[in-house]
């Protein structure tokens, strides 16, 4: 007490403006001590922490700079990315003395009056942080009462209304809509409309009036289902759309774009409007706004096949939800979406990334033709006929650019006479004297590869009689300049994936399995360009030939390649290191020719020749092993993979390479911050089990213990937990009787995760299918363990049994259920009964449940499940009569 004390006077004596500035100082060690300062002033006394800040925040006499930083460290106080920091934030704001809070929260409410820009701002980001915490708890219910009251003072300075506007829209950014009673919502969306009516003079005031309306628009669902108040909103929206101000046009596009995904179907009365609206602004609006307009109708695409995919899937061949707005609109819009093709820039910059409106245009073409299929093609057929001859470049790589876009969506018939008279003219269009148009060509081929070209079906652009045209264009491009190869790999990509699973039908591309190896192998050596994704495209190109090719023709050829890439590898542990740089570029490579290892331990595995394997199996250790010592979460992940693709080929003999790698599985096994990592590890585990049956036991302590604490820890992606649950399943099949000493420690794990998932919240798809992946892996879990303690330790499972039955009844009670969960609930009904036999006969007796269950189970469309269910049925009676 006494030395807090101290401390706090200290605080007062220390001048914060002085500390703040200091964290900006150049000298390092001035704002170290600074930062220091800083942190153990927030650590040890909260309270008057944040009273300081929100003081000098407020406080128009101090510099902008240090109202700045303190509204930063506000808002750092109040959340963090990290979920667990974020807790830990909430937590203690919501412990901080009332009186406290009411007087920060004053000073920033005042703050937002303040001419100063950087005050405020500040001001209305930490408000809605605290509004994040407090009003999903009904906390600070006067909040938005205050913020209108505030704007609409007749006296309200421009400054003013735009912080509170700011605020606003900051606030319905982070809380849900529930979280608003309708009449503050309807306070709200009158404010902002207000704000954005041409009336208002100040362009600041208008700009962040459209904001906030696009935070708010998911609060305005009863708004926009009233006709009159709809018809307001769209007025005034449209109107701000055609402003004079170019920021305040972007910013009601982007409404537009947001309403055409969460209103879709009300749209319709205003369709006309919004056509020409987008139609001008992509004719010949800022590119800022033009690419709003085409993301408008890009996200009408969307909302329609959404539409669609679920009508199929449900079987309603006119679902009364779908407008048929890209339909209608077709014979206007894609005349302009063409347009946009055709604005390409003189000097274009190859770094990719930027999103600009030629980009978009075909974007959206593309669909736009995947909504409406076939009745693209006459619309965009004359505009490729007419111009992909022309002399401009721009017209050229324009109408090859349409051509691409249109592949996926349209039938194979409706497009066969553009792609029979185009496929050859592309073919040659691959040596155009225009860069970009070779490159445009070198993607629209890769776009034919994808969609037509799949040989096991007889549909394909490519036959055998012009593969080897095709093959010979492909080699030469490919050492065409660095933006045209990667996107010739792409097309390669495709080209060998079209053999996929084709049996001997893949032998055609066995004759140059070779030839397209060493290409590929020099392509991603190339030094000619700065730009990675090269190299990487090379590499999963390679992959791709290698999986899909023929093994029985290339075996030899892929034990060359296995021998290079491992000497390439080998190669990577000499690079001279100097920069981060350097390191990131090391590990990069590893990454990539540890991925190629793997594809090519999986082709062998396939193969009932092991020897291969076998023979190679300790230089790829070695190597791999060197790998994982550099230490990089990205590289053990690709490592990782290989080396569980190594156990699954070598069996049993992977044993002796445990003694070594043992201690990296355990790592990987604990890496929560790379959860990618985590994840393939367990997956290596369960690979390793298979491999090495019970030799895996004296491993087994540490692999346990490891994926305990994995289960129980807060930090771990909840996506690695399902995967652990079926890995222990598996450990415990492998090592039987042995799995023992384990039980104590893992039921009431798996007893946890069953709670867990009754009592789980399922706002969303994903979270449906999260519950339902965790209830499989708890019952895979329980299955393990039952098949592995059936045969002399069935005792220890005893106790567990009617909390396992009742759990499994009310996940198969259920209708949200998939298939998958079924199937291992009902498995592990029959695995109960067999493993427990007599011991649960009582159990079984005095339930009708499962009778019920196999019942309806021995009526599944699904044979699996059906004979799961016949099986189960049998041991189920066995038990009864005994
Ligand atoms: C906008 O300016 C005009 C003339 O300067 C003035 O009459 C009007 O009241 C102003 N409107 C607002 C909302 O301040
Ligand atoms: C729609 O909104 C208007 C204006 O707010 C209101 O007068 C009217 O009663 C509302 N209509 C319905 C059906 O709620
Ligand atoms: C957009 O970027 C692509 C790729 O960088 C380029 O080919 C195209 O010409 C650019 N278009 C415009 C309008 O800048
Ligand atoms: C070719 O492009 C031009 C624009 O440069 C367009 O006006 C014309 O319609 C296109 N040609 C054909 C035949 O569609
Ligand atoms: C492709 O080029 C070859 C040789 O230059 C030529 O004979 C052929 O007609 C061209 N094909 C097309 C479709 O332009
Ligand atoms: C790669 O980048 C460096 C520095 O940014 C530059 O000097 C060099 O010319 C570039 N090389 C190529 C092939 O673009
Ligand atoms: C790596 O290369 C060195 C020579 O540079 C060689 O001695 C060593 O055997 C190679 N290691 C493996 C595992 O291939
Ligand atoms: C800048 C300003 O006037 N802010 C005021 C907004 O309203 C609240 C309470 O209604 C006052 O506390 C603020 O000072």
């Amino acid at each position: 007490m006494f030395s807090w004390a101290i401390f706090v006077l200290q605080v007062q004596l220390m001048d914060i403006t002085e500390v703040l500035l200091a964290t900006q100082s150049h000298d390092g060690q001035i704002r170290n001590v600074a930062e220091g300062n800083i942190k153990q002033f927030e650590e040890q006394s909260l309270p008057q922490f944040l009273q300081a800040l929100s003081a000098e925040l407020s406080n128009d006499n101090k510099p902008p700079v240090s109202r700045r930083l303190a509204g930063i460290l506000l808002k750092n106080s109040l959340d963090a990315n990290d979920l667990v920091r974020k807790e830990k934030c909430t937590q203690r704001w919501i412990s901080v003395d009332p009186a406290i809070k009411s007087q920060v929260k004053g000073s920033l409410l005042m703050t937002l009056g303040s001419p100063v820009s950087d005050a405020h701002r500040s001001s209305s980001q930490v408000i809605a942080k605290i509004a994040s915490i407090e009003i999903p708890l009904q906390g600070w219910p006067e909040l938005i009462v205050s913020l209108l009251g505030n704007m609409t003072k007749p006296d309200a300075s421009p400054s003013l209304k735009q912080a509170t506007l700011d605020a606003i829209g900051y606030v319905c950014e982070e809380i849900s809509p529930k979280d608003l009673e309708q009449d503050q919502v309807n306070a709200v969306l009158t404010a902002v409309v207000q704000g954005m009516n041409h009336v208002e003079n100040s362009s600041g005031v208008r700009l962040a009036a459209v904001k906030a309306l696009y935070n708010a628009l998911d609060f305005a669902e009863t708004n926009f289902q009233n006709e009159s108040e709809r018809n307001y909103i769209m007025k005034v929206v449209c109107e701000t759309a055609i402003s004079k101000e170019a920021d305040i046009r972007k910013a009601a596009f982007e409404c537009l774009v947001s309403i055409a995904s969460t209103y879709y179907d009300l749209l319709e009365p205003y369709m006309q409007t919004l056509f020409e609206l987008t139609a001008n602004a992509a004719r010949a609006d800022e590119e800022q706004v033009a690419l709003q307009a085409i993301e408008f109708w890009s996200t009408i695409c969307d909302e329609e096949v959404a539409i669609q995919e679920d009508a199929e899937e449900s079987g309603d061949v006119s679902p009364e939800c779908h407008f048929h707005f890209i339909e209608k609109a077709l014979p206007l819009l894609v005349p302009m979406l063409l347009e946009t093709l055709l604005k390409q820039e003189e000097d274009q910059d190859e770094d990719d990334g930027i999103w600009n409106i030629s980009m978009a245009g075909g974007t959206c073409l593309g669909l736009v033709a995947t909504t409406v299929k076939d009745a693209i093609v006459p619309l965009v057929m004359p505009f490729i006929e007419g111009n992909i001859t022309k002399p401009d470049w721009h017209s050229r790589e324009a109408a090859t650019f349409a051509f691409g876009s249109i592949l996926e969506g349209p039938s194979v018939e409706k497009l066969a006479p553009l792609v029979h008279a185009g496929f050859d003219f592309l073919l040659n269009a691959t040596k155009d004297q225009n860069n970009h148009v070779r490159e445009t060509t070198a993607w629209a081929l890769s776009r034919a590869f994808e969609f037509l070209h799949s040989p096991t079906s007889g549909v394909s652009v490519v036959t055998n009689a012009n593969l080897p045209h095709v093959i010979e264009i492909m080699l030469t491009s490919i050492k065409d300049s660095p933006n045209v190869a990667e996107k010739i790999c792409g097309a390669l990509y495709f080209l060998a994936h079209g053999y996929e699973n084709a049996g001997s039908m893949s032998s055609v591309l066995s004759l140059y399995f070779g030839q397209l190896v060493s290409a590929l192998l020099a392509t991603a050596d190339r030094s000619d360009s700065n730009n990675s994704r090269l190299c990487a495209s090379a590499y999963e190109t390679l992959n791709e030939i290698v999986r899909c090719s023929s093994i029985a023709d290339t075996l030899n050829m892929i034990v060359l390649l296995l021998q290079e890439i491992l000497k390439r590898l080998n190669q990577t542990f000499e690079f001279q290191i100097t920069s981060s740089e350097d390191k990131e570029k090391q590990s990069d490579l590893q990454a990539l020719l540890c991925g190629v290892v793997q594809v090519i331990l999986q082709k062998f595995s396939n193969c009932d020749d092991k020897s291969v394997i076998i023979q190679f199996a300790d230089q790829i250790m070695v190597l791999f092993l060197r790998v994982f010592s550099c230490d990089c979460s990205n590289v053990h992940e690709e490592a990782m993979l290989a080396i569980g693709a190594l156990a699954y080929a070598t069996g049993p003999e992977f044993v002796k390479y445990m003694p070594e790698f043992h201690k990296y599985l355990e790592m990987g096994l604990q890496n929560f911050g790379a959860y990618q990592v985590c994840c393939v590890s367990v997956g290596v585990v369960a690979d390793i089990c298979r491999a090495l049956d019970d030799k895996v036991l004296p491993y087994c302590d540490a692999i346990m213990s490891a994926l305990l604490k994995d289960l129980s820890s807060p930090e771990l992606h909840r996506s690695v937990k399902p995967p652990i649950l079926s890995c222990i399943g598996d450990i415990a099949l492998t090592i039987g009787e042995h799995f023992e000493k384990y039980v104590p420690y893992t039921v009431p794990m798996l007893q946890g995760a069953a709670e867990l998932c009754s009592r789980m919240d399922l706002p969303d798809d994903d979270s449906t299918e999260y519950k339902n992946e965790l209830r499989r892996s708890i019952f895979e879990a329980y299955s393990g363990i039952l098949q592995g303690v059936k045969n002399s330790k069935s005792e220890l499972m005893v106790p567990y049994a009617s909390h396992i039955f009742q759990f499994a009844e009310l996940v198969l009670r259920e209708t949200s259920r998939d298939e998958g969960l079924t199937k291992a609930g009902v498995a592990l009904v029959g695995d109960l009964a067999d493993a427990l036999g007599p011991s649960i006969k009582l159990l079984l007796k005095n339930s009708n449940f499962h009778s019920e269950l196999l019942g309806r189970c021995s009526q599944s469309d699904d044979e699996q499940l059906r004979e799961t269910a016949s099986w189960v049925q049998g041991v189920i009676s066995r038990v009864l009569v005994s």
